[in-house]
C-alpha cells in the first residue's frame, strides 16, 4: 500500500512513521509530505530514504491512504483534494471532527461506523481518545450519566516549540515561547484558546468529541484541561457517575478485558500509571480505581497515555489497519 504522511517532519508525523514500522503496516511506498520549506529533505523509513514532497505533489503520486497531522488549515485545504483524487484521508487535526458528515473514530470504541464511502476520517483529540477507551466498557455495563474530568497534559501536545521551551527553561536559556507563561516549575490552566462560555477549546473538544464517539449525547461531560511540565503523556482524573451501581472488582475486570487498556492498580505496592511509564507505549493505562464516597454509583479513575501514540499516531494507524482488514480501502 502506498502511504502518505502529511506533516512527516512534525512531532506526530514522526511518531506515525515509527508506529507504521513497528506494527508492520503493509507499506510498499512511503510518501513523506510537509510544507515547501521541507521539500527535498530526506526521511528514513525502515532503512530506506524518502524525499519530502509538497501536498500537491503527493496527490499526483496517488497514495491509497494519507495520514494527516499538519495542522487544521492544511487539513481544511488539502483533505478534500486528496479525497477527490480517491485517497482515503485519516486526519489528526480538529478540522473535520464535528462535521456531521465525517466519522470520528477510536477503533476500540466505534470502528463499526466506518464504511467504504468514508474518504475523510477524523482522528479525535488526544485527551478525548484515552478517556473514551476507558469509558466504553463501563458505559455498556452501567450507563454513564455524567463525567467530570481534570487533565494534566504533556507539552508534547503543543508540538516541537513547546518541548523546546521546556528544555530551554530547564537549561536556563532564552528562546522562543510556545506558551504565554513559563511552563517549567509551573502549571497552566489553559489549553488552546478561550471560548465565549469561559471554557477553553480543548475542554469543549473533550465534551463534544466524547458524545460523538460514544454515540450518546445523553452523557454529560465537564472538563478542566491543564498543561504541566511533563513530556511522556497526558494524565486524567476522571469522575464517573452511573445510572446503575457497580461492583469494584467487576469494574477492574471490565477494564482489564478492554482492548487497548492496561490496569495498573496496586496501591499497597505504590503501583499506579504515570506518564514516565506510558511514554512510547500504545496502550491506555488506568489505576487509582476507587469509589467516590461522596456520592452513590460514582467512580474515580486515573488514566494515563502517551498523547503522541494512542492519542494521535497509534490511533490513526489503527484506523488504517481496520480499513485494510475490512477491505474499506
Ligand atoms: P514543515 O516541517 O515543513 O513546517 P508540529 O505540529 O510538530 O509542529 O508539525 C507540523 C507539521 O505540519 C510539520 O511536518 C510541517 O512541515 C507540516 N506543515 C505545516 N504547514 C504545512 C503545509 N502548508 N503543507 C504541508 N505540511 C505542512
Ligand atoms: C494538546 N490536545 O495536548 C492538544 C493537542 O485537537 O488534536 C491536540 C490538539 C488536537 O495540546
Amino acid at each position: 500500500m502506498k502511504v502518505a504522511i502529511v506533516g512527516a517532519t512534525g512531532l506526530v508525523g514522526s511518531e506515525m512513521l515509527k508506529v507504521l514500522a513497528e506494527r508492520n503496516f503493509p507499506v510498499t511506498e512511503l510518501i513523506p509530505v510537509a510544507s515547501e520549506r521541507s521539500k527535498g529533505k530526506e526521511i528514513e523509513f525502515k532503512g530506506k530514504k524518502y524525499k519530502v514532497v509538497t501536498p500537491n505533489e503527493a496527490i499526483e503520486l496517488k497514495p491509497q491512504v494519507a495520514l494527516f497531522s499538519a495542522g487544521g488549515s492544511t487539513s481544511t485545504e488539502y483533505a478534500p483534494k486528496f479525497a477527490e483524487a480517491g485517497i482515503t484521508v485519516i486526519d489528526n487535526s480538529s478540522a473535520w471532527r464535528m462535521d456531521p458528515t465525517k466519522k470520528l473514530v477510536v477503533p476500540e470504541v466505534n470502528a463499526e461506523v466506518l464504511t467504504v464511502g468514508d474518504k475523510i476520517i477524523a482522528n479525535p483529540n488526544c485527551s478525548t481518545i484515552q478517556m473514551v477507551v476507558v469509558l466504553k466498557p463501563l458505559h455498556e455495563k452501567y450507563k454513564i450519566k455524567r463525567v467530570v474530568v481534570s487533565t494534566y497534559q504533556s507539552v508534547t501536545g503543543t508540538g516541537v516549540k513547546a518541548v523546546q521551551q521546556l528544555n530551554d527553561e530547564r537549561a536556563g536559556k532564552e528562546g522562543e515561547k510556545a506558551y504565554p507563561y513559563q511552563i517549567d516549575l509551573n502549571v497552566i490552566p489553559q489549553i488552546d484558546v478561550f471560548q465565549e462560555n469561559g471554557y477553553t477549546k480543548e475542554e469543549m473538544k473533550m465534551i463534544k468529541e466524547t458524545n460523538k464517539i460514544m454515540g450518546d449525547d445523553s452523557i454529560r461531560v465537564t472538563a478542566t484541561t491543564v498543561r504541566i511540565p511533563v513530556i511522556g503523556g497526558h494524565s486524567e482524573a476522571v469522575n464517573i457517575a452511573f445510572e446503575q451501581d457497580f461492583d469494584l472488582q467487576e469494574v477492574r475486570e471490565l477494564l482489564a478485558n478492554q482492548s487497548g487498556v492496561i490496569v495498573v492498580d496496586d496501591p499497597t505496592n505504590l503501583k499506579y500509571p504515570m506518564p514516565k511509564d506510558a511514554h512510547g507505549k500504545d496502550e491506555v493505562f488506568v489505576g487509582r480505581i476507587r469509589r467516590d464516597e461522596s456520592q452513590d454509583k460514582t467512580l474515580n479513575l486515573w488514566v494515563v497515555a502517551d498523547n503522541l501514540r494512542k492519542g494521535a499516531a497509534t490511533n490513526a494507524v489503527q484506523i488504517a489497519e481496520y480499513l485494510v482488514k475490512k477491505q474499506l480501502i
